[in-house]
């Protein structure tokens, strides 16, 4: 029995850090958003999630709060503790110096200067060491940095925002707003939990779009704008342009584009990232790996359809957030997704559903990339 109760507890405290580790979400790029929590005696002494900008690391910060009570203490952390000098000391020697007892670990550090070395080292120590813990829901908040380590490119999903029949606007050009304000306040949700928005350049053209995360409080550092924009054609009037003092705004642009319109975006206060052409606009892959370079870990792209379509076809796509609005435009609409040459159905990229949710008068279902 009495050992029953000691995994609920410890369940009931990985949980705590994974509350934790989900709240940085978004804003620890290019790290990956950790949590830590320090128990002494029954009693939570220390808690902290990694710093905005990803340093400090959690653990540091959790001892900190604790003090003197991390001594014999059991900590809670939903990554495995690292243990290289990078721009601040290794945790594991934080740990060890605060002598604590035990070292509860939901997932491994995928990143190949720790990946098993942290754990190790605890160990060589003489803390107890366990790892495993609520591994699953640890893997979920680290997708984006496991992502970006091992496959070089950001956690990828798309948001789409449709009717029932897969239209984003009227043939006329009318889009706003096909869902209600629920759908949308839940967009902006997503934002908030994305390092970065990409966009195509035809949707700057089209809505001017601000890209910005407007839930109050929601996150410490501004979400960063990405255009797909590859002969850099946003005017330097548009909102992501002057507002790119606020915010970053990023721009991919076809290598060899306009030297004098990229210096003077970039005299904006915009970045101007340099990638391989393909035959229309740029090489998407390329796209994601400079984005990957530039340590964002979680990509939401927003649109519009050549950009969605181009991802589909070149399977960039890990997961889909579509919201439906209950209404049907008709064929002349235009498409979430346009045409990517699909004539086999075994060609398809196909997804499975992971949770569908009533918003108002429409729908949020979200997917995952079948395996
Ligand atoms: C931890 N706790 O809260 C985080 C960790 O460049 P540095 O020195 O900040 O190190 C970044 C690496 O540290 C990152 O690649 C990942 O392996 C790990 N992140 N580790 O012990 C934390 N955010
Ligand atoms: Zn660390």
């Amino acid at each position: 029995m009495a050992s029953a109760s000691a995994a609920g507890e410890d369940e009931s405290h990985m949980r705590s850090a994974l509350a934790l580790a989900r709240r940085g979400l978004g804003g620890t790029w290019p790290n990956p958003s950790v949590g830590c929590v320090v128990v002494k005696d029954g009693r939570v002494v220390g808690r902290a999630v990694t710093a905005p900008g990803g340093r400090p690391h959690a653990e540091p910060t959790a001892l900190a709060m604790a003090g003197e009570a991390a001594l014999g203490a059991t900590v809670y952390v939903t990554l495995e503790p690292c243990c290289h000098w990078g721009r601040t000391p290794p945790c594991t020697d934080a740990l060890i110096a605060a002598d604590v007892a035990r070292v509860v670990v939901a997932v491994c550090d995928p990143d190949p200067r720790v990946n098993g070395k942290g754990c190790d080292r605890l160990r060589e120590a003489g803390i107890v060491v366990e790892e495993g813990l609520l591994a699953a829901e640890a893997a979920e908040v680290l997708a984006g940095f496991t992502s970006r380590t091992l496959r070089g490119r950001p956690l990828v999903t798309l948001k789409l925002a449709t009717t029932l029949d897969g239209r984003i606007a009227t043939h006329a050009g009318e889009s706003q707003w096909i869902t209600g304000p629920p759908a949308r306040r839940a967009a902006h949700a997503l934002r908030g939990h994305a390092d970065a928005v990409l966009v195509g350049v035809g949707t700057v053209l089209a809505d001017d779009p601000e890209l910005t995360c407007r839930i109050p409080g929601f996150r410490a550092s501004p979400v960063v704008r990405v255009v797909v924009d590859s002969h850099l054609r946003t005017p330097l009037t548009a909102k992501l342009v002057r507002t790119a003092g606020e915010a970053p705004s990023w721009f991919l642009v076809r290598s060899g584009t306009d030297p004098a319109r990229a210096a003077a975006v970039a005299e904006a206060g915009a970045r101007v990232i340099e990638v391989a052409g393909a035959a229309a606009g740029i090489d998407l892959k390329q796209g994601l790996t400079a984005l990957a370079e530039a340590g964002i870990t979680r990509l939401l792209v927003e649109g519009g359809g050549q950009i969605a379509a181009a991802l589909l076809r070149d399977d960039l796509v890990d997961r889909i957030a579509w919201f439906h609005a209950p209404a049907v435009m008709g064929g002349d609409g235009w498409p979430a997704a346009q045409g990517f040459g699909v004539a086999l159905l075994s060609d398809m990229p196909r997804f499975v559903c992971r949770r569908v949710v009533p918003l108002g008068a429409d729908m949020l279902s979200e997917f995952e990339k079948a395996a």
